[in-house]
């Protein structure tokens, strides 16, 4: 078996097992979930951003779920009462809250949507650097570096997130609008 083949057998074997382990505590409603390989995940990262493929620099979980574009949403605004948002030179500004935000998205996905299923969250973190427009113009007249969400939906587009509160926008639009520029993703 070749070791793609292996790797979607194994995840199909991990989620058929977590259903049959789960079946006498499962929620009341049946979870479904569109799951993903790292590879999967990955490509649709580096062909959207066109940052460049660093091999052993890849995600650091097998398996994801990529959400819909409603759990996205649901997922902001379950993330956005629970961050430390008052900005703090150097101690708490953009990529401080990169970081917090993917760990509150990454814990909405196990309270809200996994529920305890082996399966990570397609959630990331990048630093970028942005151009005057970026962000449909509210970032300012000037760009400059800042850090933002990733994420990648159950159609494979990927998403910038601005995660001080700004939205989520379309990773290739970003591009060809010339707008934000990825440097280096965070898995
Ligand atoms: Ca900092």
């Amino acid at each position: 078996m070749k070791p793609v083949a292996a790797l979607l057998f194994c995840s199909v074997c991990l989620l058929t097992a977590w259903m049959m382990d789960g079946m006498e505590s499962a929620p009341a409603k049946p979870v479904i979930l569109r799951a993903q390989t790292w590879m999967t995940v990955a490509e649709s990262a580096y062909t959207q951003t066109h940052s460049s493929p660093l091999a052993p620099d890849g995600p650091t979980d097998a398996i994801f779920f990529s959400p819909s574009t409603e759990q996205i949403d649901a997922m902001l605004a379950w993330v956005k009462p629970k961050q430390h948002l008052r900005y703090i030179p150097e101690s708490w500004d953009c990529d401080d809250v990169m970081l917090e935000w993917i760990v509150l998205a990454r814990r909405w996905a196990i309270e809200n949507a996994t529920y305890g299923a082996p399966v990570a969250f397609a959630a990331f973190g990048a630093y970028v650097k942005i151009f005057p427009g970026a962000f449909d113009g509210r970032a300012g007249p000037s760009g400059g570096y800042h850090a933002l969400g990733l994420i990648r939906d159950s159609d494979g587009v990927c998403w910038w997130i601005e995660p001080t509160g700004l939205g989520r926008f379309k990773v290739l639009e970003a591009y060809y609008e010339q707008t934000i520029e990825a440097v280096k993703i965070i898995w």
